[in-house]
């Protein structure tokens, strides 16, 4: 017996030499320590030893089956960490590869300019109100005192969706909801798309306009010009003035062109102002009473002035931007320039 358990360590030690998987493993645990393992076996033959010598035995086998255990358990450590180890290099993380880069996205510069004019006017005290795009002829037309079969209706071509209603061709349909819903004193700048059928390099079916509008007691066109000095100064240049020239809108009266002295070249004539030393940058005026009879303003108490600014035509002017199309491309080799 003490020969057979003497060959077995020999074996056992020959077999724990050559284990390299789990798979070799687990068969020398069912070879020497399973239910039908050699050592089982051991154990079971100690029945034929004489009673004196199976205690002594007994404890051979034993002692030899706690060193195979220990064997086992020491080579299963052993592997399951060389386990860990493969895992960890195989999932390892180069934190001095470069990062992906992110494309940062920027402001359209409509945008930019629409929110510059907020910021000027917000800090006069106006509050900013969105109307409709889609408008009714109300509130385009007829109470802006544009009556049915007007010609100034031709003043603009007008996209119509159907005998009612149209694609606004300015946004003050917004200030006619406004002076509906609240008394004066009213403040407020009306931001949006309009529309109209027009196309050219500096012109564009839809674009973006800036309207402004002041009610109040004792308001006059002095206020227009001193308010818009003001904007434009802030806007452009601290040293830029404003020129008013007589025109005409039918729902101001009177109605003016708004220039601003050119701030490429200070009024010396250069191309941006095309050798005038002025550049026109909206229209304005005072508010015709009918408008504010039509929105139910006592117009012998109160009076008003308003103005509209276009968007693109301040961006262009801005920017030198020579094509208004470059604003609605979203070519990314514009945009990413501001
Ligand atoms: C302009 C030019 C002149 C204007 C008038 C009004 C309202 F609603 F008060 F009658 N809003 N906007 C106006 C006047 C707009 O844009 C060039």
């Amino acid at each position: 017996m003490e020969e057979k358990i003497r060959a077995l360590r020999e074996r056992m030690e020959e077999r724990i030499g050559q284990i390299s998987s789990k798979e070799n493993l687990a068969a020398f645990w069912q070879d020497f320590l399973g239910k039908k393992g050699s050592i089982a076996e051991l154990m079971k033959g100690l029945g034929a030893v004489s009673k004196e010598d199976r205690p002594a035995m007994g404890k051979v086998i034993n002692d030899f089956k706690v060193q195979v255990e220990a064997q086992y358990k020491a080579l299963s450590e052993k592997m399951e960490q060389m386990e860990l180890a493969a895992r960890n290099r195989q999932e390892a993380v180069d934190i001095t590869l470069p990062a992906k880069k992110r494309e940062l996205g920027s402001m359209h510069p409509l945008t930019l300019v629409k929110n510059e004019i907020i910021n000027v006017f917000a800090g006069m005290g106006f509050a900013v109100f969105e109307g409709p795009e889609i408008e009714d002829d109300a509130h385009n037309f007829t109470r802006l005192n544009v009556p049915k079969d007007h010609p100034s209706r031709d003043m603009q071509d007008t996209f119509y969706l159907d005998s009612e209603y149209l694609l606004r061709t300015q946004t003050s349909g917004g200030q006619i909801r406004v002076m509906d819903s609240q008394k004066p004193p009213i403040k407020v700048l009306v931001p949006g798309r309009v529309f109209r059928s027009d196309s050219d390099a500096t012109h564009s079916p839809m674009f973006h306009q800036m309207e402004g509008l002041v009610v109040d007691k004792g308001i006059t066109l002095c206020d227009l010009q001193g308010m818009l000095d003001k904007f434009v100064q802030q806007l452009f240049d601290a040293s830029v003035r404003t020129r008013l020239r007589p025109s005409y809108f039918p729902f101001t009266e009177p109605s003016v062109e708004v220039d601003v002295s050119c701030f490429e070249c200070a009024g010396k004539g250069c191309s941006l102002c095309k050798h005038t030393g002025w550049i026109e940058v909206l229209g304005g005026g005072v508010v015709h009473p009918k408008v504010l009879e039509n929105c139910g303003i006592d117009s012998r108490e109160y009076s008003g002035i308003a103005f509209g600014i276009g968007i693109e035509r301040i961006t262009m002017l801005k920017y030198g931007i020579n094509n208004i199309g470059l604003l609605f491309e979203n070519d990314l080799r514009f945009l990413k320039q501001f």
